[in-house]
């Protein structure tokens, strides 16, 4: 199946953390990397007094469930050195499950598709370069997009 991932990082080395969780998706027998976008410098979201964030975004093809896909994020994030910390604050790596294809799913654990993906131009930037017409929560990714201020969004 087919689903899209954000990645982000505001600690360290910002694009070696990225390129290291594409990697470690990639390394999983249930995931095959099928696109990877650009890497943006984006403003903080939610939590403002923290530095700049690097995020992109990546589809893979998947045999995992969605739950399965998760806990593959999970355990990248847990091998390079992802330490929970507060809600929305600073993140050596993100890995977020945004969208999985045919899938809603709402339970402790997992929303699908992600909560706040509209509302974000730090995940649908990078999202619209891969998947411009995935269509999510009803709305194609390029028209969720038009409606948002992209102000300090810069392509790396
Ligand atoms: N992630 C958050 C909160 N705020 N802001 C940006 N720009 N990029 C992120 O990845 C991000 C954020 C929580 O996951
Ligand atoms: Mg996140
Ligand atoms: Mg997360």
């Amino acid at each position: 199946m087919r689903a899209y991932l954000g990645i982000g990082s505001n600690v360290g080395d910002m694009a070696a953390m990225l390129d290291r969780a594409v990697a470690g998706l990639a390394a999983d027998p249930g995931i095959t990397l099928v696109a990877r976008s650009s890497d943006y410098r984006t403003p903080p979201w939610g939590k403002t007094d923290q530095p700049w964030f690097l995020n992109g975004a990546v589809a893979v093809e998947t045999s995992l469930d969605p739950h399965g896909l998760l806990d593959a994020c999970l355990r990248v994030e847990h091998d390079l050195g992802r330490v929970r910390e507060e809600r929305w604050g600073p993140r050596v790596i993100d890995i977020d499950v945004l969208a999985y294809e045919g899938a809603a799913v709402d339970d402790a654990r997992l929303v699908l598709p992600h909560r706040y993906v509209r509302e974000r131009a730090f995940v649908l930037v990078p999202l619209a370069e891969i998947a411009p017409d995935l269509v999510i929560g009803g709305e194609r990714v390029v028209d969720a997009l038009a409606k948002l201020d992209r102000t300090g969004i810069a392509r790396v």
